[in-house]
């Protein structure tokens, strides 16, 4: 079977590898021109831990080519569809990608086409997607083409590892079309294959960043409740799931990235009623950043600092340890909270460009510190020497990064009631 991929992004791009590897002939379609030059000289526009050599291969063997042209995925068997799907400033789904994907695939497919749809998508959208393919090309759903959705479920720096192991839920508008997919996905899949109709497998992937979203939330209101009680939120944590059918989450600044937040409302839209408890949700952890001011303020007043006198150096722009991705990064957020209220607002972060070339550089004459992302490497920075860069000591851990307070230091962090 030939196949091709729709859109080349953190998702396509790896998945459109996957199958070259697994030796079927792909191309890879992508508006952006940029991109499709880089994937075919052999190199990816993203990070991703073994991305190089697997494209390397794929590119070399001549199974993957990436083309922005629509003629080149003409009569294809397999349209697997990657785009995505952000949610507007209303916070109501933007679909216009998936939509203009469909009417691609609908002008290049031929009957008996299989179409995957690997997006997040509100429920029912697979259904509407087959009537509007049927709209454009008067072919019938399950009988002249076939259609899925099967939901990415890969976390970012583990994608080539997860796309192997973890199971997979392929939901067809008829069974035939998920018997067809997991054919195709077989070829590389070493986890369960779960077959269901497409309303259930777009509420399950829902489902899941939504109990994350969730689980979080509770987290970060047992971090308010610890500044109350003057306790360590982690140790009560820690103790708390020693139970065996405990198991808290971790607070921290926020919660960040092109899933968790967005999911969660794609998962109500459609639907009639309101949901109260994942709308409080995402308000708790869109509201963390806040409380971060908060600990910051409290700090500079502790030492008698006007916050418009305050120069403060921000570590950690990404949206969660070791990434360089910074989509709905609560650390930009936090940046954005206090950007108009204090003297200077500096970010240092080694995996993102544009920020600061040095740790020295950003920490020299900073009145205070305020870590935003867990990166390993901020982990074990040896802060009685940078210390003595700084105009005043002030340390806010928006993320538990810091395990004992250092010396000399003000102190606060989230969930971290005892200081
Ligand atoms: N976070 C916390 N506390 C926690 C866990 C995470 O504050 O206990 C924060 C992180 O710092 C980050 C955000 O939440 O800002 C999201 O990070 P994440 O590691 O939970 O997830 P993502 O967005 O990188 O990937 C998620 C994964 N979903 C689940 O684990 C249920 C992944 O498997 C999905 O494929 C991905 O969303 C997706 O594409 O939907």
């Amino acid at each position: 079977a030939e196949i091709a991929v729709i859109g080349l992004g953190y998702i396509g791009l790896p998945t459109a590898i996957m199958f070259a590897n697994a030796g079927f002939k792909v191309t890879g379609y992508e508006i952006r021109k940029d991109v499709v030059e880089r994937i075919n000289s052999g190199k990816a526009h993203i990070v991703e831990p073994d991305i190089d050599d697997l494209l390397r291969k794929a590119i070399e063997s001549g199974k993957l080519r990436a083309t922005s042209n629509p003629a080149d995925i003409r009569g294809k068997d397999v349209y697997i569809i990657c785009v995505q799907t952000p949610l507007r400033e209303d916070r109501t789904p933007n679909l216009t990608y998936l939509e203009s994907a469909v009417e691609t695939v609908a002008k290049a497919m031929k009957p008996g086409s299989l179409i995957v749809i690997e997006s997040t998508i509100p429920p029912l959208t697979t259904v509407r997607m087959a009537e509007l393919i049927e709209e454009l090309t008067g072919l019938k759903p399950g009988r002249d083409f076939y259609m899925v959705h099967a939901p990415e479920r890969v976390m970012p720096g583990r994608i080539f590892r997860e796309l192997v192991y973890n199971s997979r839920i392929l939901g067809g508008i008829t069974p035939e079309s998920a018997e067809l997919a997991e054919r195709l996905y077989r070829s590389f899949v070493k986890g369960q294959i779960f077959r269901t109709k497409s309303t259930v497998s777009e509420v399950v992937k829902l489902m899941e960043n939504t109990f994350r979203d969730v689980n979080i939330a509770l987290a970060n209101e047992f971090a308010y409740l610890a500044h109350q009680y003057e306790i360590n939120v982690f140790e009560a944590i820690e103790l708390a799931n020693s139970h065996p059918r405990v198991k808290i989450h971790v607070p921290g600044i926020g919660v960040g990235g092109h899933c968790l937040p967005k999911d969660p409302h794609l998962l109500v839209w459609p639907a009639k009623d309101d949901f109260g408890l994942i709308r409080l949700a995402r308000e708790i952890n869109d509201g963390m950043p806040l409380l971060v001011k908060d600990l910051l303020f409290e700090a500079l007043r502790t030492i008698n600092l006007p916050p418009e006198k305050a120069v403060v150096a921000v570590l950690g722009l990404a949206y969660k340890g070791d990434s360089d991705d910074t989509r709905n990064s609560p650390a930009s957020a936090f940046v954005e909270a206090i950007v108009d209220d204090v003297a200077e607002v500096r970010t240092y972060d080694p995996f993102v460009e544009g920020t600061h070339g040095s740790l020295e550089e950003a920490l020299r004459g900073a009145d205070a510190v305020v870590i935003a992302t867990d990166h390993t490497v901020f982990k074990s920075l040896d802060w009685e020497t940078l210390g003595k860069l700084m105009r005043n000591r002030v340390l806010i851990d928006g993320r538990r990064v810091v395990e004992v307070p250092p010396e000399g230091f003000v102190f606060k962090g989230v969930g971290r009631g005892e200081y």
